[in-house]
C-alpha cells in the first residue's frame, strides 16, 4: 500500500518564484484564539504586500499543504486537536490521516521539497535550560536543509548561549540582520554576538547562494530584532520568564508540551504584552523574508 504523490505535497515546484514559507505550529499551538487566526492572515497579507507570495504549511488529514487555504487556516488555528508536528511526526500525521500543525523543523523540510527556500518564523526552537539534552529538532533540520529561516532569534525561555553552540557545532550561520547581537525574542540584545551583520536583503540573498555553490547542506539563520516600539526590556521579562520556568518544571512537563505552556504563560504573566510583542516580530520577520526572496529571484547568480 502506497501514499500517493499528492498527499506528500509533492506536485508542484516552486523554485524561481519568491515564495515565503510559513509555519503552523506557531498558529495552532504558539498564539491564543483568535489573535492566532488574525496573525496568520496578517503575515500571509504582508509577504503579499511587499510583492511576494505566501505559502503556510501544515497538514490536513494526512495531506501536506504547501500553502492552506484560508479555511484550512481557520481550522488549525480552533482545532483543539492538531498535533504538534515535528520531523519525526511527519510519517506519522500522514499514515494515520491527521492534522497537523508544522513547526520549524518539519515546515523547513517541506519547503526545501517543494522547492521554497525562503521561511518566516517568530522564533526556533533551542536547547532549553537546565535541560541542556531537551535540544529542538529545528536546530538538527537548520544542519541538513537548505532553507533561510529568518526569525527574531530563539525563544527567551532558551538558553540562549548553549543554542547558539549547537548551531555552531552544526554548521549554521547566523546572520544578523541589521544588528551585531543575537536577539532574544521579545528583547533586541542578549549580548551574544552573531556571525555575520548584513544590512540589505541582497546581502543575505549572496550568502545563501555562496552556501549553495559550496556544495554546503545546510540551512541558515537570518536573525531580524523586534521592532524597538514593541519591545520588552529584558529586566521586566527575566522573572516573569524564571517564574515560568519554575511551574513548568513543578508540574513536571516534558518533551513537546514545554514551548506551548511556556510561552502561553509569559504572555499571561505580562497581560498580553508578551503576546503583542510576538505578533509585531512576526510580522516584521515576514516583511523581512519576502524581501530577502525577491532578493533571491532578481539574484543574476540564482540558478
Ligand atoms: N516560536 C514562537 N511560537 C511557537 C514556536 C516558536 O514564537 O509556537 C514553535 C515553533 O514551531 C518551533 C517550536 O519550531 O515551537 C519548537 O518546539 P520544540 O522546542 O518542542 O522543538
Ligand atoms: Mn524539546
Amino acid at each position: 500500500m502506497g501514499v500517493d504523490e499528492m498527499s506528500l505535497g509533492h506536485h508542484e515546484r516552486l523554485d524561481d518564484q519568491p515564495v515565503v514559507a510559513l509555519e503552523s505550529t506557531v498558529i495552532a499551538h504558539g498564539l491564543p484564539w483568535p489573535h492566532n487566526l488574525q496573525a496568520a492572515r496578517r503575515l500571509e497579507h504582508v509577504v503579499r504586500e511587499e510583492g511576494a507570495i505566501p505559502r503556510t504549511i501544515g497538514v490536513i488529514a494526512g495531506q501536506v499543504r504547501i500553502g492552506l487555504t484560508d479555511a484550512e487556516l481557520e481550522h488549525l488555528a480552533q482545532a483543539r486537536d492538531v498535533r504538534k508536528v515535528s520531523r519525526r511526526d511527519l510519517p506519522i500525521v500522514i499514515a494515520m490521516k491527521q492534522d497537523g500543525a508544522t513547526t520549524v523543523a518539519a515546515t523547513m523540510y517541506l519547503a526545501a521539497r517543494a522547492g521554497i527556500c525562503v521561511f518566516a518564523t517568530g522564533g526556533i526552537g533551542g536547547v532549553h535550560r537546565g535541560h541542556p539534552w531537551d535540544i529542538s529538532a529545528d536546530l538538527e533540520e537548520l544542519a541538513q536543509t537548505p532553507v533561510c529561516v529568518v526569525c527574531a532569534g530563539a525563544k527567551a525561555i532558551l538558553d540562549l548561549p548553549l543554542t547558539l553552540e549547537v548551531l555552531e557545532t552544526k554548521g549554521v550561520p547566523v546572520i544578523g540582520y541589521q544588528t551585531d547581537e543575537f536577539p532574544a525574542f521579545y528583547s533586541r540584545a542578549s549580548g551574544l554576538p552573531v556571525d555575520q551583520r548584513v544590512e540589505t536583503p541582497e546581502e543575505v540573498a549572496a550568502l545563501f547562494l555562496a552556501q549553495r555553490a559550496l556544495g554546503l547542506p545546510g540551512g541558515m539563520l537570518v536573525v531580524v530584532p523586534i521592532p524597538w516600539h514593541a519591545e520588552l526590556p529584558r529586566e521586566r521579562l527575566k522573572p516573569i520568564i524564571e517564574q515560568a520556568l519554575s511551574e513548568a518544571e513543578e508540574r513536571g512537563l516534558r518533551g513537546k508540551e514545554v514551548t506551548p505552556f511556556l510561552l502561553a504563560h509569559v504572555a499571561e504573566l505580562t497581560h498580553g504584552d508578551a503576546l503583542r510583542a510576538n505578533l509585531a516580530l512576526l510580522e516584521n520577520n515576514a516583511r523581512v523574508a519576502a524581501q530577502i526572496a525577491l532578493a533571491l529571484t532578481r539574484s543574476p547568480d540564482a540558478s
